[in-house]
Parts: C-alpha cells; sequence; structure tokens
C-alpha cells in the first residue's frame, strides 16, 4: 500500500512539473491566463482592474504552494504551535507585502512592464482589508507577518466580517459612515474551504445525562449556525513558510429544522435560516467602551467555537491523550474579547471529553496566555449574567464554577477580607445588573498577563489588575509592542529601503532590524544626509499630491509636514493639537509683517475615524474642518499655516502618509496610551516624534534620547495629582482666550461646539489639555527651531530611524515565543 501511494505521489508530482516558476515568460503567461480562465476577460483587452485581478491569483498560486508545503512539514515535525485569537486583524492591502515577502516583486514587475503594465499602478487598484478599529488590529497583522517571518509554526484564528472598518466620509465637515463593500468585487487572497466548516450552539437549556454511572451535563442549543473556513496566506520574509490566518464566516446550519418546513412556511423557513449570517455580518466600530450587546457576544462565541472545535480537532488527529495538549498548543488571547475560550475549552473537556473537572482545569491552567491592551475601565468587557445565562446557559455555570474554586482558594490565602474578594471575582455584584468580568476570568485562567510596554505593566500592577498581581507576581509580564519593518519600510517606503540598503551595504536589516544601528555612523555625513533629504522630498511630493486630490489644499513641499494620524479619542488629544494650531494661526495674525519671514511654514495633517456614537469624538473632526476653512483661505496667512483633513484613514492612507512626513504627534495624557505603535512607523521612516511620556514612547526616549525628539506634558505619577487641583491651577490666558475663540463661534458653528469646550475647561479638563498647553507651545516651538537647521533635523531623522530597531514585531514576538509561549521555530526546507 505505502509503496503504492508513494508511486502515485512522485507520478503526480512529475505531472505537476515542479514548483511554478518566476522567469519573466513564465510569469506573463501566468497572468495572461489568469485575465482568461479566472477573470474571464480577453488576453487582448483588459482594463488595469482586471490586471489586477489576474496578476494576484498569480501570486496567490504562489502562496497556496509554500502554504502547502508549510502546513504538511508542521504535520510531519508536529511541534508546539501557537494559535493566536484576535477578533480583529487590519491587514490592509496584501499584493505589494506578499510579493515583496516572496522576494518575486521585481520579476513581477519586469514581467508587467513587458505586458504594458506598471505594477505600482495595479498595486493602487486594491482595497484594503480592514477588519479592525485601530492599533491593536494592525498590531495583530503585524505580529502575523513577524511570526511567519520568524518561521513560528503559528495559525491566527479570526472572524471574517463582510463589512469591516466603516468608510468615513465628510460632508460638510461632518463625519458620516458607510459600509465598506471591501468583499464585493471578489478577493483573490482568501481560499474558501467549503469543507472546513463546524457547527455553533446557542441558547437552549443545560439537562443532565448518567453515563457508566457518572453525571454529565448536556447543553441542549435552542440555535445552530455553520462556522465556514476562509483561510488566509501569510509569507514571511527570506523563507518558504507561510502560515494561515483562518477566518470564519457564518452561514445557516446544515442541520435541517424538518418542523419549519414541514408546516408549510417554506419562504420563511428559508429567510429565518438566512439570519445566521448576520453573525459575521459586521465588525463592531467602536474600539474602547464596550457594550453589552447580544450580536457582539454572538460573535465573540462563535469565533472561539469554531476556532476551538478546529484546534482539539487537529490536536486529536496526532494525539489521544489531553494531558500532553500544554506541549503542544498555545493559545494566546488579544485582550479579553476571545476570553470565552477558557470557558469553552472546559466545557469541551468535562461535558464532551468526559474529563474530571480538576483534570481539564490543569490543562485549562497551562495554554492560555493573555495580553491586555489598555487600562481604561469603559473598555474592559463585562458582559451581564442574564445575557450570558440566555445566550451560553452552560458557560454561565462554568464560569459561576470558576469562580467559585477560586474563591475558596482565596479565601485560605487572604483570609476573609471582602472588600478585596468582591474586587478579584468573576462577578460583579454591585450595580444595577450583575456583570461577568472578561477581566479578571482572564487573568485567573491564564499563565501569563502581559502588558503591551513598560510603563503599561507598572500601571497594570499598581492600579487595574493590583490585588492580582499581589497574588501572583510571576504571571505579570510585558512585551513592548513593535511594527514589522517589512510593510512599514519595504512596503511603504522603497526609496528609503533602497537607501538604507546601500549606505548599510545589505538588506540583511529587513529580517534583522537591530542592523539599522549602523546608519549612526553616516548620520552627520554629508553625501548620507543629501540622499537621505532627498528620498524624504521625494515622499513628500507623493503626499502633497495626495493631499491636493483629497482635499483640494494646495500645500508647499518646503513646509514642515506636522502629522497626527490614528483614531479620534478624547484622551489621544487631538484637540490639543488643533488649539495648538489656532494658537499659531493667532500668532501669525497678530505679527508684524517683517516678523512673518521667521515663522516656519507648516502643513499640518489630521486623520481618523471616530467611533459612530462618540459624539464629542465627531465634533472634534468638524472643529477641524471649521478651522482648516477659515486657515487655508485667509490670504494673510497664504503658505505659512495650513490644515488639512485626510478623510477615510487606514492602512493604505498610513502607508502614504508616515514616510511623507517630518514630525508626527503622540500626545495622548500620560498614562492612557497603553503602548501606541503609530509613533513607531513614524520613527522608521525617520519621522520625529513629537510626544508625551507615554506608552512605548518613554521606550523610544530610551533608545534614541530625548534630544532627538520633541517631549513635553505632565508625567504619570503626576496626572492624577494635577486633577485633583482642578481648577486651583494657575490658568492659562491663551488657552482660555482659544477656547472662547472656539465657543464664541469665531470658526463659526457657535452652538455647537460648546460641549467640546466644557469638556476642556476647569474641572472639566479630565484629560489635561489645559496644564500640558504651555510645554506643548514649548515643545512646537523647538521643533521649529530645530527645522530651521536642516543638517541638525536631518541629522534627527537619520538617528530616529537608525534607533528604531528595538520597535520591530520581529523582537515582540521572539519574546512571546521564548518567555510566554516556549514555542520554537520550525523552517520548512527549500
Ligand atoms: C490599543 C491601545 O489603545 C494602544 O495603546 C495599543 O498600542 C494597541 O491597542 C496595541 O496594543 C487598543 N485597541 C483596543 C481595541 C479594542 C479594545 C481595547 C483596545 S486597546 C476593541
Amino acid at each position: 500500500k505505502a509503496g503504492e501511494r508513494k508511486a502515485k505521489a512522485e507520478r503526480l508530482f512529475g505531472l505537476m512539473d515542479g514548483f511554478l516558476k518566476n522567469d519573466p515568460l513564465s510569469l506573463q503567461t501566468d497572468i495572461l491566463d489568469h485575465v482568461e480562465y479566472t477573470v474571464a476577460r480577453s488576453r487582448f483587452s483588459f482594463d488595469d482592474f482586471e490586471a489586477y485581478q489576474a496578476l494576484s491569483h498569480s501570486v496567490r498560486d504562489r502562496l497556496i504552494e509554500r502554504w502547502h508545503e508549510t502546513q504538511q512539514y508542521f504535520k510531519r515535525k508536529d511541534p508546539k504551535r501557537l494559535y493566536f485569537l484576535s477578533l480583529e486583524f487590519l491587514m490592509g492591502r496584501s499584493l505589494s507585502n506578499s510579493v515583496i515577502n516572496l522576494g518575486i516583486r521585481d520579476h513581477y514587475a519586469d514581467a508587467l512592464k513587458q505586458l504594458g503594465f506598471d505594477f505600482e499602478v495595479l498595486a493602487e487598484q486594491e482595497g484594503d482589508a480592514a477588519l479592525g478599529n485601530g492599533g491593536l488590529a494592525r498590531l495583530s497583522a503585524c505580529q502575523m507577518d513577524s511570526l511567519a517571518t520568524l518561521d513560528f509554526p503559528a495559525w491566527g484564528y479570526g472572524l471574517r466580517y463582510q463589512y469591516g472598518s466603516f468608510r468615513q466620509v465628510i460632508l460638510d465637515g461632518f463625519q458620516h459612515e458607510q459600509p465598506d463593500y471591501w468583499l464585493n468585487f471578489g478577493n483573490p487572497w482568501e481560499i474558501e474551504r467549503v469543507h472546513v466548516s463546524y457547527p455553533v450552539k446557542f441558547y437552549g437549556t443545560v439537562e443532565e445525562d448518567i453515563l457508566n454511572g457518572q453525571k454529565y451535563k448536556i447543553w441542549v442549543p435552542g440555535e445552530m449556525v455553520e462556522a465556514v473556513a476562509y483561510d488566509n496566506p501569510i509569507p514571511g520574509y527570506g523563507t518558504r513558510n507561510t502560515i494561515n490566518l483562518r477566518l470564519w464566516a457564518a452561514k445557516p446550519s446544515g442541520q435541517d429544522d424538518m418542523e419549519s418546513y414541514n408546516t408549510g412556511d417554506y419562504i420563511n423557513a428559508i429567510v429565518n435560516r438566512q439570519k445566521a449570517e448576520t453573525i459575521s455580518c459586521v465588525l463592531y466600530p467602536d474600539d474602547r467602551s464596550y457594550q453589552g450587546k447580544e450580536l457582539r457576544l454572538k460573535q465573540h462565541y462563535f469565533f472561539v467555537s469554531a476556532s476551538l472545535q478546529d484546534i482539539i480537532r487537529r490536536f486529536k488527529e496526532e494525539h489521544n491523550n489531553f494531558e500532553t495538549l500544554p506541549d503542544k498548543v498555545a493559545l494566546q488571547l488579544t485582550d479579553t474579547h476571545p476570553s470565552l475560550a477558557i470557558a469553552e475549552v472546559m466545557r469541551v473537556f468535562v461535558d464532551e471529553e468526559h474529563l474530571s473537572w480538576n483534570r481539564a482545569w490543569d490543562i485549562v491552567c497551562k495554554i492560555f496566555s493573555f495580553t491586555t491592551h489598555t487600562i481604561q475601565p469603559e473598555a474592559l468587557e463585562k458582559i451581564p449574567v442574564d445575557l450570558l445565562g440566555s445566550l451560553l446557559p452552560r458557560h454561565l455555570q462554568i464560569i459561576y464554577d470558576i469562580n467559585c474554586n477560586f474563591m475558596e482558594e482565596l479565601k485560605k490565602k487572604i483570609g476573609l477580607d471582602y472588600s478585596r474578594l468582591s474586587r478579584m471575582s468573576i462577578i460583579e455584584e454591585e450595580g444595577p445588573v450583575k456583570n461577568i468580568r472578561m477581566a479578571n476570568l482572564s487573568v485567573i485562567c491564564s499563565h501569563t498577563v502581559n502588558g503591551v510596554s513598560r510603563i503599561h505593566l507598572e500601571l497594570l500592577k499598581t492600579k487595574v489588575f493590583k490585588d492580582f498581581y499581589e497574588l501572583w507576581p510571576q504571571k505579570f509580564q510585558y512585551k513592548t509592542n513593535g511594527v514589522t519593518q517589512r510593510r512599514w519600510i519595504v512596503v511603504s517606503n522603497p526609496n528609503l529601503c533602497a537607501l538604507i540598503s546601500k549606505w548599510l551595504g545589505t538588506e540583511a536589516w529587513i529580517r534583522n532590524v537591530d542592523l539599522l544601528m549602523g546608519l549612526r555612523e553616516y548620520a552627520a555625513d554629508a553625501d548620507f544626509q543629501q540622499e537621505w533629504k532627498l528620498v524624504r522630498r521625494l515622499n513628500k511630493i507623493r503626499l502633497a499630491e495626495y493631499i491636493e486630490a483629497m482635499s483640494g489644499v494646495k500645500v508647499s513641499i518646503d513646509a514642515m509636514f506636522d502629522v497626527q494620524i490614528k483614531r479620534i479619542h478624547e484622551y489621544k488629544r487631538q484637540l490639543l493639537n488643533l488649539i495648538g494650531i489656532i494658537h499659531r494661526y493667532d500668532c501669525i495674525k497678530n505679527m508684524e509683517k517683517s516678523d512673518r519671514r521667521k515663522v516656519v511654514p507648516r502643513v499640518c495633517i489630521i486623520g481618523g475615524k471616530a467611533a459612530p456614537g462618540y459624539e464629542i469624538a465627531k465634533k472634534i473632526i468638524k472643529l477641524c474642518h471649521a478651522v482648516a476653512e477659515k486657515i487655508n483661505n485667509d490670504p494673510g496667512v497664504g503658505d505659512l499655516l495650513k490644515l488639512v483633513f485626510i478623510p477615510d484613514y487606514n492602512v493604505s492612507v498610513a502607508e502614504l502618509v508616515v514616510p511623507g512626513s517630518d514630525l508626527s504627534q503622540h500626545i495622548s495624557t500620560a498614562g492612557y496610551e497603553a503602548s501606541g505603535t503609530g509613533n513607531m512607523k513614524f520613527l522608521m521612516n525617520g519621522c520625529l516624534l513629537l510626544a508625551t511620556a507615554d506608552g512605548s514612547t518613554v521606550e523610544i526616549i530610551e533608545e534614541i534620547g530625548e534630544e532627538n525628539m520633541f517631549i513635553f506634558g505632565a508625567k504619570v505619577h503626576e496626572v492624577p495629582t494635577l486633577r485633583d487641583k482642578g481648577s486651583a491651577r494657575k490658568p492659562s490666558l491663551q488657552f482660555a482666550r482659544i477656547v472662547r475663540m472656539i465657543r464664541e463661534g469665531y470658526f463659526g458653528f457657535k452652538d455647537y461646539f460648546g460641549s467640546l469646550c466644557d469638556a476642556v475647561e476647569g474641572n472639566g479638563d479630565f484629560y489635561l489639555l489645559e496644564h500640558d498647553f504651555e510645554s506643548y507651545l514649548e515643545a512646537q516651538a523647538s521643533a521649529d527651531k530645530a527645522f530651521v537647521d536642516q543638517k541638525r533635523w536631518t541629522q534627527m531623522s537619520i538617528l530616529s530611524t537608525a534607533g528604531s530597531g528595538k520597535f520591530s514585531t520581529d523582537r515582540t514576538i521572539a519574546e512571546y515565543a521564548e518567555s510566554t509561549w516556549g514555542i520554537e521555530p520550525c523552517k520548512c526546507p527549500f
């Protein structure tokens, strides 16, 4: 039998003619075949979009080859695997990233040229995959790139939302949300696996059964939905390893409800079944405040249940003893969103696999690690007990049992300290409704809890999880976030990439980013500076063209491009930026004509989405437009100051904006940004940072030195006292004057901005805008001063890139692999 199988395999491989070839002729034939047979257009006439489709399919073929090889290799080697669970992945575009990681970008560019197409133009045809909101989701995407590149045997799991992050449309300066029809034109980057599907249960009751004299719980569901897998290959750079991101879509269950068909209401029965698809229909657009909505909870469980069925099935194919599961499987929880997985594993083990509670619990405590991404209380997920009890009745019982055991253990350790016990309980009893605290569940059941920057861990230890830290200090760690240099330099800034490789004399930094340090020795070199400045200028030209196309505003390339792009949030203080801009405008207006020559011209760029229900954030967007209208049309100001809002900020917009900026702002109130990752993208691209000592910026300061940045504002430990002092502080007259201008309608919309102004005045100033205003202006003045001295500025810019090595997800992932997941590389041989 084995001999027969081998002979067949050899014959098939012979038929296959080895792997796909990457010479120009093969690539052209391939692309044209896809034009004809996949896109079904004539090979003699097809447009740019059709060319993009055919091109992507040809790349996809190559991804699939490596995907197969890698998965077979993992299966054969059977290493410990990491399963990375995240409800959000912001992948952006895939084409350029894929061909670069496969090492065949130039091959494709040549092949296309001979067909009369330009690679870059075709790459622009692709829309973003935006299955996430902000930093957390892009972090998950960057981490996938590093997991693949570092050859780790890992898979990502997520949801395949039919509608990703909403499209932000600005009308009259107001944000409107529109659906993101990202799948309408097909998605060549995914592989639908119709045969990989699992039933997911909801509602119903819990009953008891007896088997071999033992009592068991059986969950009799009230609703069943099918989860279908869509695989998205993730190629590593400089390796053949291609890992998988498996996303689930909801489909009506294959188990027919005969009852409703038999009653004769055929149409209604079908229509009702179709509703199953709503579960994976839409991404929740709010990245902070958590609302206990049933659909959201359904999404969480749907995702968790399908992923675990898949993971456990794979484990059982090769193993028959769950005791070895912790040696073979690590489950990473990205924030609390997937933490129902804990209760689900307990349920499967106890109810379906018939393990004893204690054995199941032992295993569970060894497989989960949890990373938290915030400290803001409104983001901590709390599920109303009644909601969980109706949707997932068995899970509620299990969570109660876990909590009960935990409370007993805890009492033995800390005695009857009831206030501490109630703080640490998974069940929140206070308040009008009882809630399940998902964060407590995650901490109790995970072997490791990670923060996303050093300062974030400090705050977790001393505030949010203080009680838990005192109980289990060894559980708490941090892994400072990173970004992938493949996407954020190689893909998005090809000129800088080439320049770095030229001066370092190697491309090795693309896999080993610490080598960027080697740029330090050329930081003051006149030739290098010249080339550096030229690259940056070309990027600014590209950005200026985009700005003009999007907003109609013509901007000067010589001006300093000053950028703040990120989700709009009070704690991120876009309003401080705007107040600073108004102040600058006011100064220019009140200046003698002769003094204006000394002003450093600025183009202020703001971009970001506001959660649809977040009124204050939406008002900030409107204020930005109102201020821009006034400034940009003031002939007395001209090129000295421009303000533009870039609509519909997403990954591909960031790829354009980041390389073209001179200065970027990361100005959250200290203690509020758990890490921040935008700062790292700008840093890598040689953009200087104007920032508070918050989140990962604290560590950036250590790497590149405060003298190469513009740091301002209250420090973390000062914030609570400053807030308590409130209006007792010395008021800033300048600040008050500007707030009054806004309030009194200097920029129009008089009544509309009142609540914005209330939120930053006197005791209302929760995020300390007024307190930090003065030092903010000083930092801005130092930035102006530095910009005038272009030699110094360029040196700072080079030193920023040179010092950015620590902030690669390659480092983050290597740390997780070593001290949290316990996994090792598994490199597929050539
Ligand atoms: C962000 C944090 O705000 C940011 O500081 C951090 O760099 C990033 O995560 C990655 O670690 C968060 N995003 C979310 C999204 C949701 C809930 C909480 C957070 S915290 C949905």
